[in-house]
């Protein structure tokens, strides 16, 4: 099957919204942020500042590895915004908001965690998440003093106020000080915690990211705004294409409504789209592309809220070429990009995927650069793409068009992120690619498509209602693995629901019984995508994170993926969890845990 065709024709990059109306950006003007009232009468500074809609948007800062070592102090803060809404960072020793880490393959990392959330504002422990029917979870929390020592590495996320870190699509251990977030938990006035890890020297080009996992409060905690971008450098290396191009990182995340009883414009037939709150608060999903969406997004903390949208700036020189690196930071809103040049979608190049360069394994070297009109990226997801400027006065800009997230799901209404504002005395990019790149070090493993899987396994995605017979009632989120019982994710057990064997290959098959988007992550490894609803997909691409459509509540076979999934690297070796990256259902027990043992063959540690 035609690779490029196949791509299109079974929406991996282009899922749902086809047919959405295109809303023009530039409308209103700017709107001045305002100054947290609410800090102000705390009496304490905004930490975590945001910017004002409508401003040009920002490099995040970088921070790079020197003679192979990156040092850093990452301090977590709290903070409530003007709206009330609860806002997180990282911030470094020299002031800098959620850096970008740019590290080269093999170099060390130490980062040193500090813990200064007030710990009211920093966790929903005390309130366990709609739905969850985990015991442990519910127990009561003891408030934490800060005072007594206690083993960061053994105590959980049970406490208010916890926060880790996890280095998502990196394949480092799933162990205490490197990625290990199902025990690791550091709590405000808990002394400085280091982590300590080594990017391994075959750790493909490309943009991963850094956010806190602490199950229960991951979604308050990312939507809040913890999130940066971790970038490991070279991707010229194996991409010699991509040589002296000036490059830049964008963030998306999404933030509750800032101006939530605002009304939604009509549609196109002058109808006002229904607004129905599900449980949790969000907007339910009106079919329609249009209506209020159930959350706000922001562009590398340029907030781009509902109703008007009004449009954060890119600036840039005209007809340049870059390499846009695009995040999506969201807990739970997908993206489905796209590039206006007076209303015509214009080609984006694609050249990496979840970090993965498509160059590295792409099916015969032949899939150098995919160029695609949408760029669908689920929660968690990353791609980078290849970007022409407009020429200078032309209208252009960056929207994120109408997700179908299904009957369950939230509304993404097509949305303007940025309007594109080409000149020649733009000013360049902070960072550039290498102009003579410098050998490449990457190991050639085997191509994840051409290994046989030693076995398939089914899991799938379902939800239920607390009450059956209210519609209004809570909802449970399961991860099952087919046979198994479903049961919400309980962190205070350490029992896999799957054991799988360092060096092997296995198929998954991922099934969506529910009638709402779900994306499917798992740490420590990637997968390939090979099927997608039963057809085979030629993708010449590794994801850590991919999207399982809805099911719509009639079809007697349910959405499903086939992925090949890739436990070859010994660094995944440990018990680490596969989850939806849908934060709110991640929180409320759509996660589960797999233990990859050593080989059958190799010797006892130690021996
Ligand atoms: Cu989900």
């Amino acid at each position: 099957m035609n690779f490029r065709r196949s791509l299109v024709c079974f929406g991996i990059f282009v899922f749902g919204g086809a047919a959405a109306r295109q809303k023009t950006p530039g409308q209103p003007p700017q709107i001045q942020a305002k100054q947290s009232a609410a800090v102000a009468a705390a009496g304490r500074a905004e930490v975590c500042s945001r910017l004002a809609a409508g401003a040009t948007v920002p490099e995040p800062e970088d921070l790079r590895s020197r003679d192979g070592l990156l040092r850093l102090t990452l301090t977590f803060h709290s903070g409530i915004d003007a709206a009330g809404r609860k806002t997180f960072c990282y911030v470094d020793d020299d002031g800098r908001q959620e850096p970008t880490l740019r590290v080269q393959p093999g170099d060390n990392v130490v980062i040193t965690l500090k813990n200064e959330a007030i710990a009211a504002e920093a966790g929903s422990a005390p309130q366990p998440p709609t739905g969850i029917k985990n015991d442990a979870a519910r127990k009561p929390i003891i408030e934490d003093t800060g005072a007594a020592a206690r083993e960061v590495c053994a105590s959980g996320g049970t406490k208010t106020g916890s926060t880790n870190l996890h280095f998502h699509g990196i394949t480092i251990p799933p162990v205490c000080h490197q990625d290990d977030v199902l025990h690791t938990a550091v709590q405000p006035g808990d002394a400085a915690f280091e982590y300590r890890f080594q990017i391994p020297k075959d750790e493909p080009p490309g943009l991963y990211w850094y956010h806190p996992h602490i199950h229960g409060s991951t979604k308050v905690q990312v939507m809040g705004g913890a999130s940066g971008a971790l970038i490991v450098e070279g991707i010229e290396r194996v991409k010699p294409e991509l040589s002296g191009l000036p490059e830049r990182v964008f963030v998306i995340r999404d933030q509750n409504l800032l101006n939530p009883n605002a009304e939604p414009s009509p549609d196109a037939t002058g109808k006002m789209p229904p607004v129905v709150l599900d449980a949790d608060g969000d907007v339910k999903n009106t079919g329609t592309g249009t209506g209020k969406p159930a959350l706000d997004l922001s562009l590398n903390f340029v907030p781009v809220p509902y109703p008007n949208y009004p449009p954060a700036v890119i600036r840039m020189k005209p007809g340049e070429r870059q390499l846009w690196r695009v995040l999506n930071a969201s807990a739970i809103t997908y993206m489905s990009l796209q590039l206006l040049f007076q209303g015509q979608a214009q080609a984006m190049g694609v050249v990496a995927v979840d970090g993965m360069p498509l160059s590295h394994h792409s099916l015969g070297g032949a899939a150098k650069v995919l160029w695609q009109k949408h760029l669908g990226i689920p929660p968690g997801g990353r791609i980078e793409f290849l970007v022409t400027g407009p020429a200078e006065g032309l209208e252009a800009s960056l929207v994120t068009r109408s997700v179908n997230t299904g009957p369950g799901g939230e509304n993404d209404p097509t949305r303007p992120l940025a309007t594109i504002v080409a000149k020649a005395d733009a000013p360049e990019p902070r960072s550039r690619l290498q102009a003579v790149p410098t050998a490449t070090t990457l190991t050639d493993t085997a191509w994840l498509g051409d290994v046989q899987p030693v076995r398939t396994r089914k899991l799938y995605f379902s939800e239920v209602l607390q009450d059956p017979k209210d519609p209004n009632s809570p909802t449970t989120f399961f991860l099952t693995v087919d046979g198994e019982t479903p049961k919400a994710f309980d962190m205070s057990s350490d029992i896999p629901n799957i054991v799988a064997h360092q060096g092997d290959v296995e198929d998954w098959i991922i099934e969506n019984r529910s009638q709402e988007l779900h994306a499917f992550h798992i740490h420590q490894v990637h997968f390939l995508l090979l099927e997608f609803f039963g057809l085979p997909v030629n993708e010449g691409i590794l994801r850590d994170t991919v999207n399982v459509p809805f099911w719509d509540g009639k079809n007697s076979v349910y959405p499903r993926v086939k992925l090949r999934m890739d436990f070859r690297d010994p660094n995944a070796i440990g018990l680490f969890p596969y989850h939806c990256h849908l934060l709110e259902h991640e929180d409320s027990g759509m996660m589960g845990l797999i233990r990859l043992d050593p080989p059958v063959s190799s010797p006892a540690p130690g021996k």
